[in-house]
């Protein structure tokens, strides 16, 4: 197939709470949505980009841009026969993974409609119910953590992810632990830490915590290897792995103990893939990390996280936990043994609420062949 035409959209949607982290803080997603149409066909995708270069370099503004003057045009002039095509096709762009990851996806939609197959059988994806967790931000007090992840596990989440910083960190871990001595329990630093905090962050492998994820600098694996000689909790790779290369050189300086895949840092799916078969080679765990998607990009993290090496739970909670009202009529709900249902529907699972969608669009472009 060849693409005729892309259709690129920023949208606005709140938050039903601010989310933060040891880096930024985000009262609402700032995603670009992608549309593309060939032979009446159409299929849609997701950039979860936020406003501001703090989790990667990219942003909503860069993101509509490298779609519309580098990604779409290039896609105008190469014919597509598999979804794993593009990959291929975008080799010669540096970075702009997320730019990337939301046409790619896009493309897998198109493919799905036009074979009539879902994501998870496009994917290989064996399960029909991924476990999921929740991702807690940085909160105003303990006591106020406690509130916040008390009403998460009375919800059913039965793994939780605790956001930390210098300052938030130790006494935070503490304190859910301690209310909830069995649960599955890990942390993000989102890259704040460097290595002269290694005795510190020795100090949270009391809790029995999963793993910590992305102590060190975002575009580092070299001193993450050596903070894992040094503490015993697990380290998982979440910003610096951003290609299945980056994966290799992870693995080889055993320089985390799990891997964290989202497919809009890695470039898509194809590359998810690739990245969740080297991992499971090198029995290294995975799970689907989020970016707090809208429900199209969920449905397709849950397809992902279907694959057999997805062994710990994802951040991939159910779309009340995120927005008030999704763009999708189809959202999950949680199950009551901590999981989502993987969609057999076709292409992403995703069913759009067109009406809704426009209405949140703050800025709209159309790309043609
Ligand atoms: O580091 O995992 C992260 C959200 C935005 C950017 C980075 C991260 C996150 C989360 C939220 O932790 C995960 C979710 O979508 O629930
Ligand atoms: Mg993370």
């Amino acid at each position: 197939m060849r693409i005729e035409r892309v259709e690129i959209r920023r949208i606005h949607l709140p938050y039903v709470s601010p989310f933060e982290t040891s880096g930024w803080r985000e009262e609402g997603t700032h995603a670009v949505l992608v549309r593309i149409d060939a032979d009446g066909i159409t299929g849609w995708g997701e950039s979860p980009v936020g406003p501001a270069p703090w989790y990667n370099e990219e942003t909503s503004d860069t993101v509509m841009l490298m779609l519309r003057d580098i990604l779409a045009p290039r896609l105008f002039t190469h014919d597509i026969h598999e979804p794993t095509d593009v990959q291929q096709i975008f080799a010669p762009v540096r970075a702009n993974r997320m730019a990337q990851s939301g046409l790619e996806f896009a493309v897998w939609d198109w493919f799905g409609h036009a074979r009539q197959q879902s994501l998870k059988q496009m994917l290989g994806g064996e399960r029909d119910k991924v476990s999921v967790g929740v991702s807690v931000g940085i909160q105003s007090s303990i006591d106020q953590l406690l509130k916040v992840v008390d009403g998460y596990i009375s919800a059913g989440y039965s793994r939780i992810k605790l956001k930390i910083k210098p300052g938030w960190d130790i006494e935070p871990t503490r304190a859910v632990r301690e209310a909830w001595p069995t649960i599955l329990l890990q942390v993000d630093a989102n890259s704040i830490y460097t290595l002269d905090h290694a005795a510190h962050l020795a100090q949270l492998d009391e809790f029995g915590l999963l793993l910590i994820e992305q102590p060190l600098a975002h575009d580092d694996i070299f001193d993450h290897a050596k903070l894992q000689r040094v503490i015993r909790t697990p380290i998982c790779l979440d910003e610096s792995i951003v290609s299945p290369e980056h994966t290799r050189w992870a693995i080889e300086l055993r320089a985390c103990g799990v891997i964290n895949i989202k497919p809009a840092r890695v470039g898509g799916f194809a590359a998810s893939k690739q990245i969740h078969d080297m991992a499971y080679a090198a029995d290294i765990p995975v799970w689907c990390g989020g970016m707090l998607e809208t429900g199209i990009g969920r449905s397709a993290n849950v397809a992902l996280a279907s694959l057999p090496n997805f062994v710990l739970p994802g951040d991939i909670s159910a779309n009340a936990r995120y927005y008030a009202r999704d763009v999708v009529l189809n959202p999950f709900e949680l199950n009551s043994d901590s999981t989502l249902t993987v969609p057999n529907a076709i292409g992403s699972g995703a069913l759009l609420d067109l009406d809704f969608i426009d209405s949140i669009t703050t800025h709209k472009v159309v790309v043609t062949k």
